[in-house]
């Protein structure tokens, strides 16, 4: 083979698989970063949801304001409220209440909720904190189904804000990190608060 043909044949292989690996991430759920040394206490208080990742039925739809708490046990639970679905195509504003239950690692929880309505849904999932500055930014995750590679096949995901109107430029940069992380970007919807609940 002719030098220059080697050569433009060689960088083409360096080309190729380089950007092969940029775009190979890798999405098994196990392997997910979440947050080091979790601090529940200053977890706690108000967040607002400025954008999410839905599951597979939509259910928590805007508006949504969380609360979260320290009991004197020491263990953590929450309130929501927002504008959720009741039956297709029919929502409306619900008070909601998860309980957490400890894995071995502290920012790892299963949640147990319920609706303060009986009709409301119930069930019980996966809430992990992936990344928080405590002030202003949270990303939770919840992986409701994993495929039999490890990656996840119904997912949903809230961004808290501590600030209803938002964050700031630096912050979403944070954020769009670790949404890719997750192997979620381009997958979340803003969360409206126009104060219909
Ligand atoms: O919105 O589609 C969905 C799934 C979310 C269900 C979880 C509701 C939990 C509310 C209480 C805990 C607050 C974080």
């Amino acid at each position: 083979m002719d030098l220059k043909v080697f050569g433009l044949f060689i960088a083409l292989c360096y080309f190729g698989s380089s950007a092969a690996y940029k775009h190979h991430r890798d999405c098994r759920v196990s392997h997910f970063r979440v947050m080091e040394n979790f601090d529940r206490l200053r977890y706690s208080g108000t967040w607002y949801a400025v954008a999410k990742k839905d599951p597979e039925g939509l259910f928590l739809i805007d508006n949504v304001v969380a609360k979260f708490n320290v009991e004197p046990d020491g263990r953590m639970t929450a309130t929501a409220r927002g504008r959720v679905m009741v039956f297709r195509g029919v929502s409306t504003c619900a008070d909601m209440v998860g309980k957490f239950q400890e894995t071995d690692d502290p920012a790892k929880f299963r949640m147990q909720y319920y609706g303060v309505l009986s009709y409301l849904e119930k069930g019980l999932d996966d809430h992990w904190v992936v990344d928080t500055d405590y002030d202003n930014y949270a990303v939770h995750y919840s992986c409701r189904e994993l495929a039999y590679d490890g990656t996840c096949l119904d997912s949903y995901s809230f961004i808290f804000s501590r600030d209803p109107t938002g964050l700031t430029p630096e912050i979403q940069r944070i954020v769009r990190k670790r949404q890719e992380e997750l192997c979620l970007d381009r997958k979340y919807r803003v969360v409206v608060h126009n104060g219909d609940c």
